[in-house]
């Protein structure tokens, strides 16, 4: 059976890991692929003769992952639209199984997650390290719940999309990632997990610069509650040191 689900992909440079990626997702059941190119210079657009039944938007230059997304989004009105990354590290055969979480949960999100009990990542060292303390402070800053929120492996409702493309002020980089789930979690759409097994890229290259990162922490910080606790522990450490002055001085 065809589930009523299309796949949107973003992709920038990512050729060679199209072509597999579209040759899996053909066998997993959905019923449509939307192929979101910034204008590759490797000869993606090449791809729409060789894929007819693959719809392709190419955008007049870099415009970013997230707006890549919602213009994806906008394109299908699919009741699931199923966000992954063009590299290979999310993997095709979790897509039907994310779907079914979304149905039998009646979840708005389902967010495919390495950090949640059998989820696996062998992503590089650091790129783990960098991925959950970002993970940890959105968790403080904006109190939800999740493990993993940064995750771009997505299952959406058509509710879900329809709020996300009304919404004009949406972070458009990597950082968007978390503003989404704030969002739809503020509006009280239903957010759940899904483990899946993320795979290292082995072709071509990441496109998160240092920029992006900085980003990330900016917004989290700026967030009311991270600021507070981050006031509350630069309080707590002139405390100490007043403190351990008073006792070494004068007890
Ligand atoms: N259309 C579009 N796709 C992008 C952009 N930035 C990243 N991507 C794609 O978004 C996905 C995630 O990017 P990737 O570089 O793998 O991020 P990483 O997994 O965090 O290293 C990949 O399919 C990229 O090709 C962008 O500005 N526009
Ligand atoms: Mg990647």
């Amino acid at each position: 059976m065809t589930l009523n689900a299309s796949v949107v992909v973003p992709a920038l440079n990512e050729r060679e890991n199209l072509k597999r990626l579209i040759q899996e997702l053909k066998g997993e059941n959905v019923n449509s692929i939307y192929v979101i190119d910034d204008m590759s210079e490797d000869g993606t657009e090449m791809l729409k003769k060789e894929y007819p039944d693959v719809h392709f938007l190419i955008r007049h230059g870099r415009l970013g992952l997230i707006s890549a997304e919602i213009d994806g989004m906008r394109l299908t009105d699919s009741d699931y639209v199923v966000v992954m990354d063009a590299d290979l590290s999310h993997k095709p055969e979790d897509v039907p199984k994310m779907i079914e979480k979304a149905i039998n949960t009646s979840s708005d999100l389902v967010i495919g997650s390495r950090y949640m009990e059998s989820g696996i990542t062998n992503d590089e060292f650091i790129r783990q390290i960098i991925s959950k303390i970002a993970n940890t402070l959105f968790r403080i800053s904006f109190d939800i719940h999740l493990h993993d929120c940064t995750s771009g492996f997505r299952v959406y409702s058509r509710k879900a999309c329809n709020f996300i493309g009304k919404q004009i002020d949406i972070e458009n980089g990597y950082v968007g990632q978390v503003d989404i789930v704030n969002r739809l979690n503020q509006a009280g759409f239903k957010i759940t997990e899904y483990p899946v097994v993320f795979v290292k890229r082995t072709e071509g290259k990441s496109k998160l610069k240092m920029r992006e990162i900085v980003n990330f922490f900016l917004f989290v910080i700026y967030n009311k509650k991270m600021f507070r606790f981050l006031l509350g522990f630069i309080v707590f450490l002139i405390g100490m040191v007043i403190l351990s002055y008073i006792i070494i001085h004068f007890v």
